[in-house]
């Protein structure tokens, strides 16, 4: 007799996801399946890597540029207000926090992530700050939960960090900060964190580093459908690629097959072939050029305030504020776009639990 498997129940969307790119040729998982508890724990330890230059560059950046940010982003008339996507434990949020501290009494910070033990990690070191520091989080996919932004009172500076940008195809990063670009108002400001192109000797190890996170990191995905879905995946058959694409300027990471294999996806009632060195496309992460980040701001309809990069120009934070006439980049199809969106909104905020209730 077989071992008994508990499986967790899979989101009906993550089983979408399964069903759809494994399903289609060539054979794909979005990142976003990374991000289930296990996946956002690996995901912590790449940022400590020593390969990954990323979360350290984008840190020390906005260290010595912190306090000339927020008097970028202020209006003097009112509090400022943060609101992060993709918050995670929020880290690098602190710094931002403890320069507000100094301008302001009160600090009102929102993030949004759908991971929720990350969010209780930030609660925790962002109460050790200061009571002074009201916490208001937001369990949820943030490209569903920024619409939260848009009934906020006051003057707002919306933290993106972390390059999560490059994970999203550039027309798929515009939409994004279009959508966002609309539940702003005049006065509020984005910072955007962004990874620069660069040598591939420097990006390939960052993306498959000597310990093997990464690479656990993005096995993670096949042990996921195995959990949720009743997946029979053996994750020493397939081997962890990552690979510079310098047309379109992107580090790409794979899942490899090593040999010909058929594995059986039992909640999905489907049985996936692969021949040998067939792969699985699971994330790009694209490095921007100055081009590249002008093209996506101007379709946005963000006009771009100022610019911070380190020393050896890897990494750039991008201060930038709502265009004054939305109306010459939003198309018909967007504003449909835009209320269907708000549809989705209504209905994604519905699901949405808020930590705690109110601040604390
Ligand atoms: C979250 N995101 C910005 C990371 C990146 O660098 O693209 C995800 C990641 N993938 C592999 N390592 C880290």
């Amino acid at each position: 007799m077989g071992a008994l498997r508990t499986l967790q129940v899979a989101l009906p969307e993550a089983a979408n996801d399964v069903a759809q790119g494994l399903g289609g040729r060539p054979k794909s998982l979005p990142p976003r399946l990374f991000y289930d508890a296990i996946g956002s724990r690996l995901f912590e330890r790449i940022t400590r890597l020593p390969e990954y230059y990323l979360t350290r560059t984008e840190s020390g950046i906005l260290d010595t540029c912190a306090a000339e940010v927020l008097q970028r982003a202020e209006s003097p008339a009112a509090n400022l207000s943060l609101v992060e996507l993709g918050a995670g434990t929020a880290a690098k949020t602190s710094t931002l926090i403890r320069a507000l501290l100094r301008r302001q009494l009160q600090v009102e910070f929102y993030p949004i992530d759908v991971c929720e033990s990350a969010l209780q990690v930030a609660r925790q070191s962002l109460m050790a700050i200061s009571p002074r520091v009201k916490f208001h989080p937001l369990v949820a996919d943030y490209t569903q939960g920024l619409g939260a932004a848009a009934h906020l009172p006051g003057r707002k500076l919306v933290l993106y960090l972390g390059s999560s940008i490059g994970n999203f195809e550039p027309e798929d990063a515009a939409a994004l900060l279009r959508r966002l670009r609309c539940c702003l108002q005049g006065g509020d400001s984005l910072l955007l964190g962004v990874d620069l192109a660069k040598s591939p000797a420097l990006l390939a190890p960052a993306y498959n580093d000597r310990a093997g996170v990464t690479a656990r990191f993005n096995k993670n995905v096949l042990a996921r459908i195995n959990r949720e879905l009743g997946g029979h995946f053996d994750l020493r058959a397939f081997r962890h690629v990552a690979e510079w694409n310098h047309t379109r300027s992107r580090m790409e990471m794979y899942l490899e097959s090593r040999w010909p294999q058929a594995v059986a996806i039992d909640l999905l009632d489907m049985r996936v072939a692969f021949a040998a060195g067939e792969r699985i496309h699971t994330e790009n992460s694209y490095k921007y050029t100055p081009l590249m980040a002008r093209s996506l701001f101007q379709d946005s309809g963000f006009e771009l305030e100022q610019t911070w990069t380190d020393q050896r120009g890897w990494f750039a934070l991008y201060l930038a504020k709502p265009a004054r006439e939305p109306s010459s980049f939003v198309s018909s199809a967007d504003r449909d776009d835009h209320r269907s969106g708000l549809a989705n909104q209504r209905q994604a905020n519905r699901q949405l639990t808020i930590l705690g209730g109110n601040a604390s």
